[in-house]
């Protein structure tokens, strides 16, 4: 299937897959967002240039999409206020509108946040709570983004107890059913849709293995496709690596994705996964 997104003022063509760059601005060593703090700061705050400096070097490798988080939802993170959320994300968002030609994505579940990332810029709102939070929906379908719809079992602070499935690519499947069905009801045109399996939210290491092998049973939702795996557990479990060594892992799942149907790799990595992905057309065009 070939699709064109529609965020904001831009047609995205997916007929060939695409990376979407990583900048996290929060003070998590996980994401690199540490190496984004502004010197001299008693509390964690952006560097802006700095982030406009990479989102500039990720642009230069390929991406087409730059994801801007400023709430962490690792497992167990702590939830921060939506002043301190805006005062991460909007500057980054303005700077990287008025200087790159790339495709913000907001990573965020809160309205007031998408609402004023739109306007400073933002072409794609990134919820992992697949705008389940009051007036998330509404906020999102009267905006031009694109959305990505993630599925997440739980919540962030306990997603990764009790996991339980009876069979995880159907109940993925149907939730994500749900969730656009919302979205077309709120008045979302499809074009404006994107979904993702959500790997390591509320899933256990098998639950993400079952999903990444299965992951063209999601083709039919009919909407493009976008994982994130980059640097998660699933990758330290099969490796036995910590999360500065996942590189390579985080490459090789990228490339089973691609080769299940994925449309948009969601990686901290730019480079290498435009290696993966290079890769891939040259071997789906042979
Ligand atoms: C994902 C994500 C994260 C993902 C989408 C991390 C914000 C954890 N993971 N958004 N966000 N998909 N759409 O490791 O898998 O980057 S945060």
């Amino acid at each position: 299937m070939s699709f064109t997104l529609k965020a904001g003022a831009r047609q995205i063509d997916l007929s060939r897959p695409v990376c979407m760059g990583i900048l996290n601005t929060t003070p998590d060593s996980f994401s690199d967002g540490a190496q984004l703090a502004r010197a001299g700061c008693e509390r964690f705050a952006v560097d802006v240039n700095l982030a406009l400096a990479r989102a500039e070097t990720m642009l230069a490798e390929g991406a087409v999409f730059v994801d801007i988080g400023g709430e962490s939802t690792r497992p167990g993170a702590e939830p921060v206020s939506v002043d301190e959320e805006l005062s991460r994300v909007i500057p980054v968002v303005e700077a990287i509108h008025r200087n790159l030609d790339i495709c913000i994505s907001v990573d965020t579940s809160n309205p007031t946040v998408m609402r004023e990332a739109v306007a400073a810029g933002a072409e794609l709102i990134n919820d992992v709570r697949a705008l389940t939070r009051d007036d998330a929906l509404q906020t999102a379908a009267e905006s031009r983004a694109a959305i990505c719809l993630m599925h997440m079992q739980g919540q962030p602070q306990t997603m990764q107890q009790n996991v339980r499935y009876s069979d995880v690519v159907a109940e993925v499947r149907d939730t994500l059913q749900q969730r656009i069905k919302a979205c077309l009801d709120a008045g979302v045109d499809n074009s404006r849709l994107l979904v993702d399996p959500g790997f390591g939210f509320g899933k256990t290491v098998q639950h993400n293995f079952q999903l990444l092998k299965q992951l063209s049973s999601l083709r039919s939702l009919g909407l493009p496709l976008l994982v994130g795996m980059s640097r998660k557990s699933m990758i330290g479990a099969a490796t036995g690596r910590d999360l500065d060594q996942r590189l390579a892992g985080s490459v090789a799942a990228a490339s089973l994705a691609l080769h299940n149907g994925a449309h948009v790799i969601r990686s901290h990595d730019v480079a290498a996964t435009m290696d993966a992905i290079r890769v891939h057309c040259a071997y789906q065009d042979a």
